[in-house]
Order: structure tokens, then C-alpha cells, then sequence
């Protein structure tokens, strides 16, 4: 049976998602963050790089979030949650599937990682880092962020999901740097058509099943 590798609060969430979506029969082996975030050793086990999502099937361990997905569809999907080939969705949906990582992750990683750093320096030095971090965000990181919001913005326009007027895979990858900008990067301000996005995919039933299974999950707080 399909084992994900699951990492409490973490992007593994979308693979659980993905599969109820699907209806794919699978299992779980739990991973808990420790309390510096970092996935515990026992998943080096399992992948070289020890991070999650992974998953194990039929003598196969994937890793990479979107290689999953890819994994997944190809797999089990019966050509559910992917528009069809040579349509201009399909086209979208590879952009998206693999934007959200390759693209909307890295500014959402930076202003988690600026925004923490002031609060985990020593005191004395505190007002030095804070007053580096803060020029790195303003000049670096926000206005890249807004850049990313405004084009989801945009996009969302057009269409009710990312690749079409069908929900598709494609969304279930960019729920994830969707909902971390909402948590983070000040999403609800002016994007109003991503934030009728997030309603629409926390509504869905199988959002709501992964989530039982999977346990509690806050994106970036
Ligand atoms: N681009 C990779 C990112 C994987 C990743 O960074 N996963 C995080 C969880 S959201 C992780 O394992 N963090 C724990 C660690 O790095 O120790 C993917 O989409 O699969």
C-alpha cells in the first residue's frame, strides 16, 4: 500500500489532500518536527535529503512535493485532477504545479526566515540583526511577495482555479504557498479573489478528511 511519510504541519499535507481527493487507499508513518522545526533524523531512513513529503510505494520512494503529485496522477488518477493534453489548461497546470516551488516558495521562506531571526538572536545583538533583516525584507523580500500576490490575483481572474475553470492538482499545490502569504505576507489586504480561493479549498470535503488524518496544521504561524 502507498505509505506517506508524513512530517506534522507540513507540506505532506497537500499529498494527504491529493490522495482523498482521489480516493486512493493509503497509509501513514508520522514524522514530529523537533523544536528547531527540523524533521527528526529517523527520515534520512527514508530519503537522502530527510525531508517531507515523501512517499513509498510498490518498491518506489519519491520525493519533491510536485514529483509526487506527478507520481500520484500518473499512477492512481485515471486522468482525474489534470486537464487534458494539449489544451491551453494543460499548459497552465504544469506552470502552477511547478511554480509553487520552484518560484512562489523562496520570497514566503525568506520572510519566514528574516522575520524569525531578530527573535532568536542573542539579546545583545538584537537591534543589529533586526536592523538588517528588516532592510533585507523591505528591499528584497516584501516587494517580491507583492509582485507574487498581485499575479495569483490576477490569474484568479480568469478563472475560478489556477489551471481552468476545473480544480485540478495544480491548486493542491498552490494551496500551500497560498495559505503560508495569508499567514505571513498579508494576503487578506487587497487580494480578495485569493482569499475566495482559500474559502473555496478549505470547503472541500477531502481538504477536511486530510486534515483529520493528517493533525493539526497552521502554515507558518
Ligand atoms: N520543495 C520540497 C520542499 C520540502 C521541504 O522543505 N519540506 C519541509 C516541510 S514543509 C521539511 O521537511 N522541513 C524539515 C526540515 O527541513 O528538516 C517539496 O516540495 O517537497
Amino acid at each position: 500500500m502507498l505509505t506517506v511519510h508524513h512530517l506534522n504541519n507540513s507540506r505532506s499535507q497537500r499529498v494527504l489532500w491529493l490522495l482523498e481527493e482521489l480516493g486512493v487507499p493509503y497509509q501513514i508513518v508520522r514524522y514530529q518536527r523537533g523544536p528547531d522545526m527540523r524533521a527528526p533524523k529517523e527520515l534520512l531512513a527514508v530519503h537522502p535529503l530527510g525531508k517531507s513529503p515523501v512517499i513509498t510505494d510498490n518498491g518506489n520512494t519519491v520525493a519533491e512535493s510536485g514529483a509526487i503529485a506527478e507520481y500520484i496522477l500518473a499512477t492512481y488518477g485515471k486522468g482525474r485532477l489534470i486537464p487534458p493534453p494539449e489544451t491551453p489548461e494543460r499548459l497552465r497546470y504544469t506552470y502552477w504545479l511547478h511554480y509553487a516551488e520552484g518560484s512562489a516558495m523562496s520570497p514566503l521562506l525568506l520572510k519566514l526566515l528574516f522575520t524569525m531571526m531578530p527573535k532568536r538572536a542573542p539579546a545583545l545583538l538584537r537591534p543589529l540583526v533586526r536592523k538588517v533583516t528588516n532592510q533585507a525584507l523591505t528591499v528584497l523580500v516584501n516587494p517580491q511577495l507583492k509582485q507574487h500576490m498581485a499575479f495569483w490575483e490576477t490569474e484568479l481572474g480568469k478563472s475560478q482555479w489556477f489551471a481552468g475553470n476545473e480544480f485540478s492538482a495544480a491548486d493542491i499545490q498552490m494551496s500551500f504557498p497560498v495559505e503560508a502569504a495569508s499567514a505571513r505576507a498579508g494576503l487578506e489586504e487587497g487580494h480578495p479573489r485569493c482569499m475566495a480561493y482559500l474559502e473555496r479549498i478549505h470547503a472541500r470535503p477531502a481538504y477536511a478528511r486530510a486534515l483529520e488524518k493528517g493533525g493539526p496544521y497552521q502554515v507558518g504561524r
